[in-house]
């Protein structure tokens, strides 16, 4: 499907691996400086503005700065607002604020498929083009969502390393974000059936949030250990939570004894895989996925596409890109860390 401009997507994965400059966290804008409404070139409102589940993730740090990077390439306005605390309906006021200023653009990882709706409807009724990127909605609640890699994907690949660590066989729990959470309650069901499927001998006992929250996510750690004295591995997916986990593996008689793998960040994880608290985790590039949305929401803007199945558009150095079911666009595949590639990558 995505066969002519897969090379060049890799290419900038690759290319993400000599530096990835991280913004700081907060309101940050950079291009035309005329803050909301017309920006860049002609009529095109290309006020863009970020909205992640919540402020103070390294993850969201990384993916939004790549949103930045796309909205200076064809000239918009950046911005980034959201929550201190990723709760379901925490990104309304934002979401209502922006539809007043008449941003063009709202990239949006959402914290809960529903709760944020009739705020972002609101937006586009507005005018304002909404993308969800990392976490969806539901579909009639947004133009277009921008996907890291397929749910399946995601959810194979952390089993089959949380097998391969555990020998295939024992308990397991994992450690989520939020109990809403689009994209880690998608890939949690695929990870049960998954195992039931393939792996009959692993018995996922326990499943808890740490809300994407480092001490609530160390604490469940903590709480899970002691809950379950025989518990062999913990997948974590999602950035906060693995790190946490980590870090309190890391200190543990529980080091190199209990596996732990999930989705993470390789400069929050250098460290725990330097130590051998764990082997190998996984993650998609999120520079590139904030990179995408971005172009996403220019190419709704310019009204070059609608979000319909089979429309093309622009994703500048990325290449083409073609809209899926649902309205959903697809930007690759995982990709797994571990002590030998660690050190190639910078984000
Ligand atoms: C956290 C967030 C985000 C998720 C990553 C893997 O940063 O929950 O939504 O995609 O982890």
């Amino acid at each position: 499907m995505f066969g002519n401009t897969r090379k060049a997507r890799v290419g900038a994965f690759a290319a993400l691996a000599v530096s990835v400059a991280l913004v700081a966290t907060g309101c940050a804008e950079t291009g035309d400086d005329s803050g909301s409404g017309d920006a860049g070139s002609g009529d095109a409102n290309y006020a863009i503005t970020f909205l992640p589940k919540n402020l103070g993730n390294a993850y969201f740090d990384t993916s939004d700065a790549g949103g930045a990077d796309a909205i200076k390439e064809f000239g918009g306005t950046y911005a980034e607002v959201g929550p201190a605390e990723s709760g379901p309906d925490a990104q309304v006021s934002f979401i209502n604020t922006l539809t007043q200023q008449g941003v063009g653009g709202i990239v949006v990882s959402a914290n809960d498929p529903q709760a944020i709706c009739d705020a972002l409807n609101e937006a586009r009724d507005a005018g304002t083009k909404v993308v969800t990127f990392d976490s969806d909605t539901n579909p009639e609640c947004r133009d277009l969502f921008i996907n890291q890699a397929t749910a399946e994907g995601i959810a194979k690949v952390e089993v089959d390393l949380i097998a391969e660590q555990i020998g295939g066989a024992g308990k397991i729990a994992i450690l989520s974000s939020t109990p809403n959470a689009t994209n880690q309650n998608a890939w949690i069901e695929i990870m049960k059936t998954y195992l039931a499927s393939d792996y009959p001998d692993i018995e996922l006992v326990d499943t808890v949030y740490g809300t994407d929250d480092d001490q609530a996510s160390f604490d469940k750690t903590a709480a899970l250990l002691q809950t379950n004295p025989d518990l062999k591995g913990i997948i974590s997916p999602t950035t906060v939570g693995i790190t946490a986990a980590a870090r309190y593996l890391s200190t543990s008689e529980f080091k190199g004894k209990i596996a732990l793998t999930g989705l993470g960040t390789p400069n929050q994880m250098r460290d725990y895989v330097t130590d051998g608290t764990v082997t190998a985790f996984a993650l998609w590039n999120p520079a590139d996925l904030g990179y995408l949305a971005a172009y996403a929401a220019k190419a709704l803007i310019d009204g070059d596409i609608t979000g319909a199945e089979g429309d093309t558009f622009d994703g500048g150095k990325l290449g083409s890109f073609t809209v899926g079911e649902n309205g959903s666009v697809l930007l690759g595949d995982p990709f797994t860390f571990d002590k030998g590639n660690i050190g190639d990558f910078d984000f």
